[in-house]
């Protein structure tokens, strides 16, 4: 068929890069980000995705929601997936032309895809990896992943009533894939959440253009694991932010070249806590109190590293 024609049936049958149709849970911050990701790259592009919530939620056999090349092998291969992909459009002498992309979730990217995602980076291979970080193994039922912050309860890192450090939910401190990335070479590096739309179309845009491998990693809020309301989605994505707790950031070459300014009076840590059950535990007593301050601590210090005043 001639891309005339399938251009053509595309418009007739209002076809995009994600359609709807998908299983994703309302308000899932996840399948707004890919949404927005998947039409800023374009037919002309082919995406591997790691597994997930969002390759399970839009690829139930035999339906796809996805109009754009789309493959899917395993959890931890995207990356590799993508490698192969590359190679075999360059062998084709296609690789100008078509933008080669991994994606996937936080466990998927922090965690279990990570060794691949390293390898694909060191061989500079010019792919675009989005990691949707949702904090959590979604899928499978809200187990902490390296990217769970502190004190969030999770059904590994369950909050108690009782004196142990584990009653406040988990207690390791969110893994850096960003300075991870950075620490790679990567020539593109940015943070984002799916509170600003416009913001993930411009790194995207940004991101396929530079030579080389490059990173985007999106916040997007889940609403079982987070315990939220799904018309709170982009609030709390918003408040990710504008507390300092995930600064929109970009790095080019290694060097911070932006990050969006809170102005002087951010909104302290509790506005964004308060409407997520799973922190719900840290306003019920002292203990949790005190942990609320270690939380506004870790957005200061990155209001301060990052110069967001
Ligand atoms: C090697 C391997 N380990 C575990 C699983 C089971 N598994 C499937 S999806 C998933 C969770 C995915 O979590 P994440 O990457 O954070 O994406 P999310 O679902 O949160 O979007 C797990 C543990 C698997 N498929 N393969
Ligand atoms: S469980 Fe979370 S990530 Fe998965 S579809 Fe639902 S809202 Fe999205």
């Amino acid at each position: 068929m001639s891309k005339t024609i399938i251009k053509k049936t595309r418009q007739k049958d209002n076809i995009t890069m994600l359609n709807s149709g998908h299983r994703a849970c309302a308000g899932c911050g996840q399948l707004i980000a890919a949404k927005v990701v998947a039409e800023t790259l374009g037919p002309d592009t082919i995406i591997a995705n790691a597994t997930g919530c969002l390759e399970v939620t839009t690829t139930p056999y035999p339906e796809s929601s996805w109009g754009m090349p789309w493959i899917h092998s395993v959890f931890e291969n995207a990356a590799a997936v993508a490698s192969g992909i590359q190679a075999a459009l360059k062998q084709q002498g296609k690789n100008k032309k078509v933008k080669v992309v991994a994606q996937g979730g936080d466990g998927g990217t922090f965690d279990i895809g990570f060794g691949l995602i390293s390898g694909m980076w060191e061989r500079g291979e010019d792919i675009l990896y989005v990691a949707y970080d949702n904090e959590a193994y979604a899928n499978t039922g809200i187990q902490a992943s390296g990217a769970t912050p502190w004190a969030a309860s999770t059904t590994t890192t369950p909050s108690g009533s009782g004196s142990t450090i584990d009653a406040i939910g988990s207690h390791q401190r969110k893994k850096d894939m960003i300075a991870i990335a950075l620490g790679h070479g990567l020539n593109y590096v940015a943070q984002t959440t799916v509170g600003y739309l416009e913001d993930i179309k411009a790194k995207v845009q940004k991101a396929v253009q530079v030579e080389g491998p490059s990173y985007i990693q999106i916040l997007v809020p889940c609403v079982p694991g987070w315990k939220s309301e799904p018309s709170k989605t982009i609030k709390i994505a918003k408040l990710a932010n504008q507390t300092g707790l995930y600064p929109l950031l970009e790095y080019e070459n290694g060097i911070l070249t932006k990050a969006m300014k809170l102005g002087e009076n951010p909104p302290k840590v509790e506005e964004y806590l308060k409407l997520q059950g799973r922190f719900s535990h840290l306003f019920k007593n002292k203990q949790g109190k005190e942990q609320i301050k270690k939380i506004q601590e870790i957005a200061d210090a990155n209001i301060l590293k990052y110069g967001l005043k």
